[in-house]
């Protein structure tokens, strides 16, 4: 059985993660209306792994016996100005959530929950990847500035970006 204190940071956490696909989507839609065709795929990508983090979240709350509370999702923006702009506000995004899954961690420790610090593991691990994609694709527009070339280029290397479901499913 999950705690009433956990269970209600995790549906916060369930809404972060639905706020962050939401984002991608967004972000996706921004590109696809600039022609940047493959970052509008990766987003796309993004967004649907966001959506993992969210139900992977949402079925453990069920598991543990817990109470899965949906809350209203907030509005993304919807113009992004430029893509490193975009990037960067990734960048953050993901800053905020490891912030907020490390905060998770930190309660699951103080309740002594084992089974939950195990299970949020998982995306502590994750969230050094997400962040450091994000990070060098940023670092990456920085080099290319106004190339519109190497931009072009970098789209097309986005746009095999593919969602794999990772294994550890539940
Ligand atoms: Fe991008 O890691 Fe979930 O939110």
């Amino acid at each position: 059985m999950i705690s009433k204190s956990l269970n209600k940071a995790i549906n916060e956490q369930i809404n972060k993660e639905l706020f962050s696909e939401y984002l991608y989507l967004a972000m996706s839609a921004w590109f696809a209306k600039e022609n940047l065709d493959g970052f509008a795929n990766w987003m796309l990508v993004q967004a649907q792994e966001e959506r993992f983090h969210a139900m992977k979240f949402f079925n453990y709350v069920l598991e543990r016996g817990g109470e899965v509370e949906l809350a209203a999702i907030a509005k993304p923006d919807k113009s992004f100005k430029a893509p490193l702009n975009a990037f960067k506000m990734a960048y953050e995004h993901e800053q905020f959530i490891t912030k907020s899954i490390n905060g998770l961690m930190d309660l699951a420790t103080k309740e002594k929950d084992y089974a939950a610090k195990s299970f949020l593991q998982w995306y502590i691990d994750e969230q050094v990847e997400e962040e450091a994609t994000a990070d060098k694709i940023v670092s990456q527009l920085k080099m290319i500035g106004d190339n519109m070339h190497a931009i072009f280029m970098l789209d097309r290397e986005l746009g095999q970006r593919t969602y794999t479901p990772p294994t550890t499913a539940e």
